[in-house]
């Protein structure tokens, strides 16, 4: 019987732990258990968290084992080595694959049958690996994906054109990575495209802007890494959004990574495009027009993710 109020975190590590913090603050969930191969860090941030729910709506938080986890209705998995400075996404995938490897048969051998969210990087790889090892539907098991890398492209749009962050539609697909792309052909501000936007507000050279823009998103989980060793609070908050999307069945429109079935082409392949998320999962994934050159960038990234995975073998 799946417990629709309980979730659990596997790796309460910066991520882990700022995506609990999130989530006891969500009033999603009454019970969180928190898994990790050091006890002690799940022990200390359980108890840090718990001391803080009486502020909230005061929750069952504890650290737990993998048997803990098979009523949860959600498990978030954010296990894994982290990106030091001057690596990519990619450079981690051996090592993140070798964990993955213990950690999603023991979810699955617990008896685990809610929604699988991915969020370790390389995410893209590490969802395809997660679907591949879970044997949960393909619709259950998807990763955070570039919902991240959209927040902080809607951050920066918000910044230059003076409007709410809320306003900007605007997405990044592909991989959450390098190769990843923002989809100006069409992002809009409210229903005005946004080439329009820039030119009621008299900005003249938004191509380059665009560039610029595009490229600060691209590194900003580089920036933020040689500054503060680790990002942890930007992806927190998009756990706390992809949960409350599956949570409250909201059939949100997210950017997740999930499996390609022949959308632009792309298959046997995760990586990340709009979806409908609800209660159970991936409604259905939301193919948005792509020019030409996206279209071909899209692919490029996802043929630079493929080089990867076929190394791999899942
Ligand atoms: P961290 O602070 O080193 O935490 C990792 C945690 O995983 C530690 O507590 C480890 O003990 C634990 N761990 C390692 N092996 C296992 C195992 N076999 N079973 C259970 N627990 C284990 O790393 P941090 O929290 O900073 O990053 C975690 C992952 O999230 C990394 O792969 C990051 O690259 C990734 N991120 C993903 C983002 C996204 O948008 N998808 C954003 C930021 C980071």
């Amino acid at each position: 019987m799946v417990n629709d109020r309980k979730v659990g975190i596997v790796g309460t590590g910066f991520v882990g732990s700022s995506s609990a913090f999130a989530l006891m603050q969500s009033d999603l969930f009454s019970e969180m258990v928190l898994v990790d191969v050091d006890r002690d860090r799940a022990e200390g941030e359980a108890l840090d968290i718990l001391h803080g729910s009486p502020f909230g709506t005061p929750m069952k938080i504890y650290a737990g084992d993998y048997a803990d986890l098979a009523d949860a209705a959600m498990v978030v998995v954010t296990a894994g080595a982290a990106q030091k400075p001057g690596e990519t996404r990619l450079d981690l995938v051996n090592k993140n694959v070798a964990i993955f490897r213990s950690i999603i048969p023991a979810i699955r051998h617990c008896g685990f049958d809610g929604i699988l969210l991915i969020v370790s990087n390389p995410v893209d790889v590490l969802t395809y690996a997660a679907i591949k090892m879970s044997g949960l539907p393909e619709g259950h098991v998807f990763g955070s994906g570039t919902v991240l890398d959209s927040a902080r492209l809607k951050t920066m749009l918000s910044e230059r054109l003076g409007v709410d962050a809320r306003n900007v539609h605007a997405y990044i697909i592909g991989e959450h990575g390098d190769s990843e792309l923002a989809v100006w052909s069409s992002a809009n501000v409210s229903g005005v495209s946004l080439t329009d936007f820039c030119d009621m507000l008299g900005h003249r050279d938004h191509v380059r802007a665009e560039r610029e823009i595009a490229e600060q998103v691209k590194n900003a989980a580089y920036e933020i890494i040689e500054k503060k060793k680790a990002t942890y609070y930007g992806v927190a908050m998009a756990v706390k959004r992809i949960c409350t999307a599956v949570m409250r069945d909201e059939r949100h429109i997210l950017p997740i990574s999930s499996l390609m079935v022949g959308e632009y082409d792309l298959n046997d392949i995760a990586i990340s495009m709009p979806a409908i998320v609800g209660r159970d999962g991936i409604v259905c994934r939301v193919p948005i027009s792509l020019d030409e050159d996206e279209l071909s960038e899209l692919r490029r990234s996802a043929a630079s993710l493929r080089k990867i995975m076929d190394q791999i073998d899942f």
